[in-house]
Parts: C-alpha cells; sequence; structure tokens
C-alpha cells in the first residue's frame, strides 16, 4: 500500500514536471519567434512579406501554410504557428 502511494506520488511529481517544462518551452519558442519575426521584418512593417522571408532558411517553403489568411504575408500569429515549435 505505501509502495502504491509512493508510485502515485511520483507520477505527479513526473507529470508537474512536464506541464512546467512544456510552459516554459512554449515561452521560449514565443520569445524566439517574435524575435525571429522582428530580424525578418526588415522593414518594420508589421508583416514578413515573401521577399522578406527569404532571409530564415525553409521559410519561403512553408510560407502559403503560415498564411493562413492567405494575404500574401505573415503576421507575428501565423509566423509563430509555424516557427513556435
Ligand atoms: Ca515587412
Ligand atoms: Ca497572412
Amino acid at each position: 500500500m505505501k509502495k502504491m502511494i509512493t508510485i502515485g506520488v511520483l507520477a505527479g511529481m513526473f507529470f508537474a514536471g512536464q506541464a512546467l517544462a512544456g510552459d516554459e518551452m512554449k515561452k521560449a519558442a514565443a520569445a524566439t519567434a517574435e524575435e525571429k519575426f522582428a530580424t525578418l521584418d526588415a522593414d518594420q512593417d508589421g508583416f514578413v512579406t515573401p521577399e522578406e522571408a527569404t532571409q530564415l532558411k525553409g521559410l519561403p517553403e512553408r510560407f502559403a501554410d503560415a498564411d493562413t489568411d492567405g494575404d500574401g504575408k505573415l503576421i507575428l500569429t501565423e509566423f509563430s504557428e509555424v516557427e513556435g515549435e
């Protein structure tokens, strides 16, 4: 019985640790996406155009997927979807 409780506590700690790590990773990824976005947005108009996207390796290939509203440019939220993981 005592052993079961120990396992339960350990499992609880494990899952709590996982959740915490996940949150921290999300935060770090968001900051990184923001930084990348700011770097890519050379003219700082708040959009990354296909031309600006060529600065980041692999982004032009994902541009159409990232541009969920299909306006031909990426805002930070669209960019974060493909880059924030
Ligand atoms: Ca721009
Ligand atoms: Ca868009």
